[in-house]
């Protein structure tokens, strides 16, 4: 059975002119004349058309990045999300046939300045690395390997996560990125012939529908030859989502085809125990910001020994994310996690992780820099899992700018 492409999940919005007009219904004529004040004093010129209380602006090429910035400066935040808006070619007026184009002006200067992560997309510059998960009591065994997204800039440099994800979403195409990036780790793992589980990520505020939005994802698994048995998907960000029983569904439509599921991030500010009895994951997550320092902290250790308890007490297995340190590991060895990750014993690679040293037993707290990302790595390696160095990429943490990634 072939997956049918999901039109939300998979169409990119059309690329925007380099050059043209940028047309803006306003509420008020008064708004008009205060925008175009504005706008003058940054050097565009622009027209008022009266009877529809619209600005019509024109921009050169190059120029609509900083038009957009310009517009929102002038506008007060009631003022943009009443605002609706339209980018056209050079001398065209709006038509009857442009009205499916007409957004919001906050999504239409979203797209203009990341209009990066739309060529991104467009481009599948995506990629994913991958960080395994070993078992707490031996730490040289590999349970399962996470995949973690990356884009690419056209010159091969990689994009972080994070900027992926905060661009997207200001431009609404949380469902595109999150639909690749799911692909993407199937097919990498696949291509780097990973035999372990392994840990993908999605997002449920990327999912309307999960029998039609997630077709895709259960037909790359089959059509990569990754069995489902093999495959856990993880919940991020669950306790931003307000609709349990969405994510409920989500859960059950993935064990319906076989794989298994874990909620990302537990514990983090108390999230995820609720949810832990709600919606009954096969694995939970221990959050970095708790793990981080659980061996010195009597706060942090009271509220994972509770979780992990609990976890017990319901049969969900364990995963305590973000070990930096040896004082960090003996803890949750000593309190019954079943799996740990971080970068003590590996940071993400572009390779799959065959093997890992055995760990020392003696556990004097060795301290590794405390940041999640090292920029342009800069930080020392994990003391054990040292995956094809070569291969290793330096991740830029700056945020791209429209013309360092044009096509
Ligand atoms: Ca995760």
């Amino acid at each position: 059975m072939s997956a049918k492409p999901c039109a939300r999940c998979e169409t990119l919005p059309d690329a925007l002119p380099d050059a043209g007009r940028l047309v803006v219904w306003l509420p008020l004529a008064h708004t008009g004349t205060k925008l175009a004040a504005a706008l003058a004093e940054q050097g565009f010129a622009s027209s008022w058309v009266g009877a529809e209380d619209r600005l019509d602006i024109e921009f050169a090429a190059g120029q609509l990045g900083s038009l957009s910035r310009a517009v929102e400066a002038g506008l007060s935040g009631v003022e943009l999300r009443a605002a609706r808006a339209l980018c056209l070619s050079p001398d065209r007026e709006p038509t009857v046939r442009d009205v499916h184009r007409v957004m919001p002006v906050t999504q239409l200067l979203g797209l203009a300045q990341s209009q990066w992560i739309v060529n991104l997309l467009a481009e599948d510059r995506l990629t994913s690395h991958f960080q395994p998960i070993v078992h707490a009591e031996d730490p040289s065994r590999i349970f399962a390997h996470e995949a973690l997204l990356r884009g690419r800039r056209p010159d091969g440099t990689l994009v972080a996560p994070g900027l992926l994800f905060d661009a997207a979403t200001q431009c609404d195409l949380l469902f595109q990125l999150d639909v690749k990036a799911r692909m993407s780790a199937l097919r990498q793992a696949a291509a780097n012939q990973i035999t372990s589980h392994l840990f993908v990520n999605f997002s449920p505020a990327a999912i309307y529908d999960p029998a039609f939005c997630l077709q895709r994802t259960v037909a790359t698994a089959r059509e990569v030859g990754i069995e489902s048995e093999r495959v856990v998907f993880e919940v991020i960000e669950s306790s931003h989502c307000a609709d349990v029983e969405h994510v409920r569904r989500i859960l059950e439509h993935y064990r319906g085809h076989g794989f298994r599921v874990a909620l990302d991030d537990v514990g983090a500010g108390y999230s995820g125990l609720n949810l832990m009895h709600q919606l009954r994951p096969d694995f939970i997550k221990l959050d970095t910001e708790l793990i981080r320092g659980v061996d010195r902290e009597p706060y942090k250790a009271a509220i994972a020994h509770k979780v992990l308890q609990l976890a017990r007490e319901l049969g969900v297995e364990t995963v305590c994310e973000g070990i930096e340190t040896l004082g960090e590991l003996d803890w949750v060895q000593s309190h019954g996690a079943n799996y740990v990750q971080g970068f003590l014993i590996a940071r993400p690679s572009a390779t799959a992780f065959v093997a890992l040293p055995a760990v020392p037993t003696a556990a004097p707290a060795s301290a590794l820099p405390s940041t999640a990302w090292s920029p342009l790595g800069s930080s020392p390696g994990p003391l054990f899992g040292r995956a094809a160095p070569e291969r290793r990429q330096a991740i830029d943490t700056r945020p791209p700018t429209d013309a360092g990634l044009g096509p």
